[in-house]
């Protein structure tokens, strides 16, 4: 299970200068996972190469590597440094599997400029993190928040009340009921107040102070709806369309007053969940069809928040499924002719990309150039064929995001938030048992944390793709071998690959602008290469 397979053909293979600590393996009957304990968590630390063409390359795969580094160097293709000779020696073991792959780098051809990376912190990520021992609290922080040792995230999505990862839906101003002028709404739940510090801390132990909040509402209170209930078929009742505006609003005074500030708020989370899914979608949820949102938003969200301390805080919509692209914002504004104006961006979820083209993603994108277009949620182990909850070690589930991740950078899409930051061994808590996998999972002991091969996945992209990176064309001469290349803001440029073959391939990248090198890539492996 080392990293036997991995060689680098242009000569200066130098040892991995940075301090990372590895990886401490350990395999299950469905894969190997990273463990970390109170005494020890792997960490990513690189040292960034400063001259030009000189290359970091970080590298993850099935059979056991995880964020392994090597070194080398882009040379001419003209100077002829390296020699297939050498490499074919070097390579001799592989010889008669290895495909021959080039990669092709365009900068003139320019797309979306990248905003970043993200998880949520739902009410059962606090739960969890709270039966940590604080060492490992501190460990997972930095894993995902640390731009130094961690994978660098720089979003966080958070419910407005409850969610599903929950231990029970909730809401504020459950009580009184049919209390329009939300009397009761004057502090935070206590749910709430826990989760300030978890976040006050984490920003604390990680240096970043910067991470960008985006508040998403599954559910007003029970008595704002029209059948009265968390879940089932609803609808927002119209003498209440103020009032859950209104909502959206205090919530913001009230965190600002705890020091948490918010980057964005969405309309709400999913709301067909209570429109078409209500049979099979047992948490809490609103519904709305797109007109009457359209109405909510264009008369009573759009200027409430813009008329309010908080009119800089961005309003995301949809945060639903792709397949509502792009037809659900003509429709809100069918419903107000400003609906869609006082949106700063769009958010999509992932559960149904499996069936849905990535077109409707560039559709969106020409159609609002200058809104955003986020990903806000994915989760695997949603399907009811799927296995519910963690499989442990299952690099399938680190393909799955790789690939839809690449997919979404591929079309237009600017940030990229995936769900719960951290679950239990059986995807949970959740009161309404809809269990799913997560990028680290903790042993409910507290003693111990799961790093899966998702969170690999998911730090090739956010360590390496900064802040305001374009992404420019890339081209691969094979199928089984997928690229996305951007060049940062610092000048360097990265480019992340992914494997897909059961075999090793040798891979060629040629940049016009940097020369030529070669890397083999190890069966079912990702790659993030980082050159000046
Ligand atoms: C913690 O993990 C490290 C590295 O795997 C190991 O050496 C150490 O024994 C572990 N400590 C405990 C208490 O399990
Ligand atoms: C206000 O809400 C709290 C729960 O947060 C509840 O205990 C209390 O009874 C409510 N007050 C009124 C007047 O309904
Ligand atoms: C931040 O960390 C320092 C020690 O590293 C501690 O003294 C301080 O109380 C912490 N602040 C918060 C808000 O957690
Ligand atoms: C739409 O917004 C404009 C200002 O941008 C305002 O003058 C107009 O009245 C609004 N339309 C409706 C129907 O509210
Ligand atoms: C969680 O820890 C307990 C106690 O050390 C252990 O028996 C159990 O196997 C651990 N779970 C996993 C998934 O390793
Ligand atoms: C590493 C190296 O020598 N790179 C050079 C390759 O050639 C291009 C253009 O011919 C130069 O700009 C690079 O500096």
């Amino acid at each position: 299970m080392t990293s036997n397979l991995f060689v680098v053909t242009v000569l200066l293979l130098l040892s991995a200068a940075a301090a990372s600590l590895p990886c401490a393996l350990r395999h299950y009957p469905t894969g190997s996972v990273c463990v970390c304990n109170v005494t020890y968590c792997d960490t990513l630390e690189l040292v960034e190469p400063t001259v030009a063409g000189e290359f970091v390359l970080v590298s993850s795969g099935r059979d056991g590597i995880r964020f392994q580094q090597s070194r080398g160097r882009f040379v001419n293709a003209s100077q002829v440094d390296f020699h297939p000779a050498v490499m074919r020696a070097r390579y001799r073991r592989f010889s008669r599997s290895l495909k021959s792959v080039t990669v092709e780098l365009n900068r003139k051809r320019r797309f979306q400029r990248v905003a970043g990376f993200g998880g949520a912190f739902t009410g059962s990520v606090s739960y969890n993190l709270k039966l940590l021992k604080p060492e490992l609290r501190m460990s997972i922080y930095q894993a995902y928040y640390s731009k130094k040792v961690g994978i660098g995230y720089s979003f966080m999505r958070i419910p407005i009340g409850g969610c599903d990862f929950d231990l029970k839906p909730w809401a504020y101003n459950e009580l009184p009921i049919n209390d329009g002028k939300l009397s009761n709404f004057s502090r935070l739940d206590s749910r709430d107040v826990q989760r300030i510090d978890q976040i006050k801390e984490l920003m604390n132990v990680t240096g970043n102070y910067e991470i960008k909040i985006m508040g998403a509402a599954w559910s007003p209170p029970k008595w704002m709806k029209s059948n009265n209930d968390w879940s089932g078929s609803s609808r927002l009742k119209e003498e209440y369309y103020q009032t859950w505006a209104d909502y959206h609003v205090k919530y913001l005074h009230l965190m600002k007053a705890a020091g948490i500030d918010y980057w964005a708020i969405s309309t709400g989370n999913e709301p067909m969940n209570a429109v078409i899914g209500f049979l099979f979608i047992r948490f809490m949820s609103l519904g709305w069809t797109a007109h009457s949102q359209g109405r909510w938003v264009g008369a009573h969200l759009g200027p409430t928040l813009r008329n309010s301390p908080f009119k800089s805080v961005k309003l995301f919509g949809g945060d639903d499924q792709r397949y509502t692209l792009p037809w659900w914002y003509s429709l809100m504004n069918e419903g107000h002719p400003n609906a869609t104006q006082y949106l700063d961006g769009l958010a999509v979820h992932w559960y149904w990309d499996g069936i849905t083209p990535p077109g409707l993603l560039d559709q969106a994108a020409n159609l609002y150039p200058d809104k955003l277009l986020f990903n806000t949620e994915a989760s695997l182990g949603d399907k009811p064929f799927q296995t519910h909850g963690p499989i442990l070690g299952s690099w399938d589930r680190a393909e799955s995001y790789i690939t839809y991740i690449m997919q979404d950078l591929e079309h237009s899409v600017h940030g990229w938030i995936d769900w719960n930051l951290l679950l239990n061994e059986i995807g949970g808590p959740n009161y309404a048992k809809n269990y799913v996998e997560s990028a680290v999972v903790i042993n409910s002991t507290g003693e111990e944390l799961y790093k899966q091969p998702i969170f690999y996945g998911l730090g090739h992209f956010s360590r390496f793709i900064t802040e305001d990176s374009i992404r420019f064309e890339t081209t691969s001469s094979d199928s089984g071998l997928a690229v996305v290349g951007f060049e940062r803001p610092d000048g360097k440029t990265t480019l992340i690959f992914h494997n897909k073959r059961s075999s090793p391939c040798e891979m060629t990248v040629r940049d016009p602008e940097r020369g030529t090198t070669q890397l083999q890539l190890p069966p079912k492996s990702v790659h993030s290469i980082l050159y000046a």
